[in-house]
């Protein structure tokens, strides 16, 4: 049985038991904690002393997905589809791979500790680094590829050959309506940051459905998406500078494609990342050019022009909900998203707030950008 996450077990306890799990005869030289993940605990493994020879080790937040096997199930899927989809039609002159899942010793996709705790490996993407913001149009452009690459990937692979891992993610309603349940318990309202976060939320009730009522009146259709290609998911190349990756695959299921363009134009635009002062905070319309021109040249066309359409809706969205779900989390005391204390959440949403107002502040020029950017040359 897979235990139900509580804070109560703590990952060191089998991390090294864990670990032998996945390192078949390999010794295990040492553990590192790895990335900035604010759900799954992730490390990072190396099996050889003198030289470096990694894997990636997680340990995935049960509160969070609810039925981490479905994720593994997912990931089989994702990758019988993707390697046969790069041997038929290989990526012309240059490096693309995609992380895959290691067996345990008795060929299981994963490990569940004493304690009830579900552990997995993914192998390491070698010779590669992910960045913590984006700071140049050229690492833009590489974010962009990565996605529409791995968008036009799998583009062929029906939807509902994948298991909802995660019900209601990025379904902006789900999200709000959660809140205002929070908000009716909670006693912290009436602290000046909270009232602001409650305003702001509360001018932006309608339009937390544009998504959501486009896609029930089929304007938008469901495809496999990522769920989460945020910058520090992208994987850059530690020579050539290029990306070769998009790893963190446990959010990979049907959705809308506007939920990931979205994401990866709030993360990479964001230049300051989503821990800055808030002074610091704001969207840079060259860095959206750049993704956009970026993505383009790797998704083919088959955006409909409907998607299109809602592409400066779906960044402005995608924006005000991660901080409508962090500002819910710190309502409820921080039970989703790890934090250093208890402000962090209440702290991380005036951020994607301050980020939404920039994004509402250029309106008119990044819908003229995203004009620009996503021409179909056909
Ligand atoms: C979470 O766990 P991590 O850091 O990969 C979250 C994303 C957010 C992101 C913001 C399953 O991702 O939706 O965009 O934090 N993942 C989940 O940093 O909720
Ligand atoms: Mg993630």
């Amino acid at each position: 049985m897979i235990k139900e996450q509580s804070t109560k077990g703590k990952t060191s306890d089998y991390l090294r038991a864990a670990a032998e799990q996945f390192s078949s005869e390999d010794q295990i030289f040492e553990i590192l904690p790895f990335g900035d993940g604010k759900v799954n605990d992730t490390f990072l493994v190396n099996t050889a002393s003198g030289h470096e020879k990694y894997f990636i080790l997680q340990r995935i937040n049960q509160r969070v997905f609810r039925r981490p096997e479905l994720i593994m199930q997912n990931l089989r899927v994702l990758s019988g589809h993707v390697s046969k989809r790069l041997t038929n039609n290989p990526i012309a002159s240059r490096r693309w791979e995609m992380p895959s899942v290691l067996p345990t010793a008795d060929s299981k996709d994963y490990w569940i500790d004493p304690g009830g705790f579900f552990w997995r490996a993914i192998s390491f993407i070698d010779d590669s680094e992910s960045l913590e913001t984006v700071t140049g149009h050229g690492q833009a452009a590489e974010a962009g590829f990565a996605v529409g690459l791995f968008h036009s990937l799998v583009i062929d692979l029906p939807a509902e050959r994948l298991n909802d891992t995660l019900a209601g993610f990025h379904m902006t309603p789900v999200y709000l309506q959660r809140y205002q349940a929070i908000l009716e318990s909670s006693s912290d309202r009436l602290s000046p940051d909270a009232a602001y976060c409650m305003d702001f939320i509360n001018r932006r009730k309608e339009f937390a459905h544009v998504l959501e009522s486009a896609k029930a009146d089929g304007r938008l259709p469901l495809r496999v998406i990522h769920g989460d290609p945020k910058v520090s998911n992208i994987m850059i190349d530690t020579v050539t500078r290029l990306a070769v990756s998009i790893v963190d695959l446990d959010t990979v299921k049907p959705g809308l494609i506007l939920y990931d363009i979205g994401d990866s134009l709030r993360s990479c635009c964001n230049p300051h990342g989503e821990d800055p002062r808030l002074e610091e905070v704001h969207f840079e319309p060259e860095l959206c050019r750049a993704l956009l021109k970026g993505y383009f040249s790797a998704a083919e066309n088959f955006l409909s022009e409907h998607e299109r359409e809602f592409i400066y809706d779906s960044v402005r969205l995608i924006a005000f909900e991660l901080g409508m779900r962090f500002f819910t989390d710190y309502l409820e005391g921080n039970v989703y998203f790890k934090v250093t204390d208890r402000r962090q959440n209440l702290r991380r949403a005036l951020v994607q707030f301050r980020l939404t107002e920039s994004i509402e502040s250029q309106a008119k020029s990044l819908h003229s950008i995203i004009k620009e950017s996503s021409v179909v040359s056909l």
